[in-house]
């Protein structure tokens, strides 16, 4: 089935202002199944292999520093389209320029404390869920539950 994983990373900061569980919730009531989630603090090696792309502009490291510097929650979120779905859902990097009814826009704004990661791509969202979740951190995705009517899943694909 043609599904993708992407990886979120509820940042140090909506963590520490109590916004989990609504940031959490929109990804739910989306439709997107949450296959894999833990809370924990990044490992600074971690970090700086999850930023890698990065690693040459003047604000890595304290972009690592701030990744490293408090409780985040990882999660895998399961989906058709999941990556750019879910990209659109946070939107734009500053939160003040982000429309209202995105994640950013509607909880943020800051550039630097921005809420949420997700990842841009298929290629980043399969290295990015690699290095936070090993196989037997997933469950099965809540797609055929019999209450389930996110997708019509008669023809054999979600659509
Ligand atoms: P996004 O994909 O929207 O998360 O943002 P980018 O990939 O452009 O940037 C990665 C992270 O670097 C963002 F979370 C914000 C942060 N950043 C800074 O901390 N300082 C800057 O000057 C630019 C980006």
């Amino acid at each position: 089935m043609p599904l993708e994983k992407t990886l979120i990373i509820i940042k140090p900061d909506a963590v520490a202002r109590g916004l989990t569980g609504k940031i959490v919730s929109r990804f739910e009531e989306k439709g997107l199944a949450v296959v894999a989630m833990r809370k924990t603090m990044v490992p600074r090696r971690t970090a700086e292999e999850h930023y890698a792309e990065h690693r040459d502009k003047p604000f890595y490291s304290s972009l690592v520093d701030f990744i490293t510097s408090a409780p985040v929650v990882l999660i895998a979120l399961e989906g058709r389209d999941a990556v750019a779905v879910v990209r659109k859902m946070i939107g734009k990097t500053l939160g003040r320029a982000a429309e209202p009814g995105t994640i950013r826009g509607d909880y943020g704004m800051s550039q630097n404390f921005n809420l949420v990661h997700a990842s841009d791509s298929l290629l980043s969202a399969a290295r990015e869920t690699a290095l936070f979740f090993n196989d037997d951190d997933y469950v099965p995705s809540n797609l055929r539950d019999a209450s389930n009517w996110t997708y019509d899943l008669s023809s054999g694909s979600p659509n």
